[in-house]
């Protein structure tokens, strides 16, 4: 098989040949059902604290299937469904090619355009994102859902009016400002869903605590334009959209509110 993607040759249901956990038990994303969710006080005695702080010169880049923020400063997150430390690694987003698809994680069956993905890894027991990527307990993935407004969104705004900068395949360039991740971010940070799940791109690893927050941020039209226009490859090549895998079964598995 040529390597993986979002074609019909390479796309989500073929990547069970070579990723045989794709057909786990633990994988990701899940079809969000509030009515079904257990509201757990436990995730609210000891709350979901987030420390992140400022980036010099944070690099933006095109792996070809995303666009992804690699973050080289300390920005922790801690407590809520979380035993230890949770280091930031990496942001990157997935986004379809019209508003009515893209998210990964859907809610009461309905997708978002688009969802933010924070990549975090324990740092209280492993040294490194590679060390914690296939243990239990390794990684904790924020998501959050990206909803249309007439605004474009402030936080996203220094990262979409530089992205025609990495338009194309392996293209990367360094944020001229200091960036605070923390902007992206919605305004209440209490109010999640939380599940064990997975990465939800190859190597699939059954790693990761979900936190997907409940409050959208909201972005402008002109900015999911501005994710379409990346392409997968060179010049000419075509647009990154629909960069995202089709919910899966929760099965056995529990599904944990903040809230009521
Ligand atoms: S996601 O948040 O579940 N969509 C997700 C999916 C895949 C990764 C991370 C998050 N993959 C890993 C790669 C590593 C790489 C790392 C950091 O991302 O497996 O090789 O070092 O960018
Ligand atoms: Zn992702």
């Amino acid at each position: 098989m040529a390597t993986w993607g979002y074609g019909n040759d390479n796309g989500p249901a073929t990547w069970v040949k070579s990723f045989p956990v794709a057909a786990g038990t633990r994988q990701s994303p899940i079809d969000i059902v509030p009515t079904a969710a257990k509201c757990d006080t436990k995730l609210t005695e000891n709350p979901l604290t987030v420390n992140y702080s400022p980036e010099p010169a944070m690099e933006l880049c095109n792996p070809g299937l995303s666009v992804k923020a690699n973050i080289k400063s300390k920005s922790v997150i801690k407590g809520g469904p979380l035993e230890g430390e949770y280091k930031l690694e990496q942001f990157h987003l997935h986004w379809g090619s019209a508003d009515k698809q893209g998210s990964e994680h859907t809610l009461n069956g309905k997708m978002f355009p688009a969802e933010l993905h924070l990549v975090h890894y324990n740092a209280t027991k492993y040294s490194s994102f590679g060390e914690a990527v296939d243990k239990p307990d390794g990684l904790a993935v924020f998501g959050i859902f990206l909803k249309i407004s007439d605004k474009p969104h402030q936080g996203l705004k220094s990262l979409t009016d530089v992205l025609s900068e990495v338009q194309y395949k392996d293209k990367s360039i360094n944020i001229k400002q200091e960036y605070n991740p923390v902007c992206l971010l919605p305004d209440n940070i209490n109010k999640y869903w939380t599940y064990l799940g997975s990465l939800t791109t190859p190597p699939l690893c059954e790693s990761v605590t979900w936190i997907v927050f409940e409050e959208p941020i909201e972005v402008s039209e002109d900015q999911m334009k501005a994710f379409r226009a990346l392409c997968c490859g060179e010049c000419g090549s075509a647009p990154i959209v629909d960069n995202y895998r089709p919910p899966l079964p929760l099965g056995n598995r529990q599904l944990r509110a903040s809230f009521q």
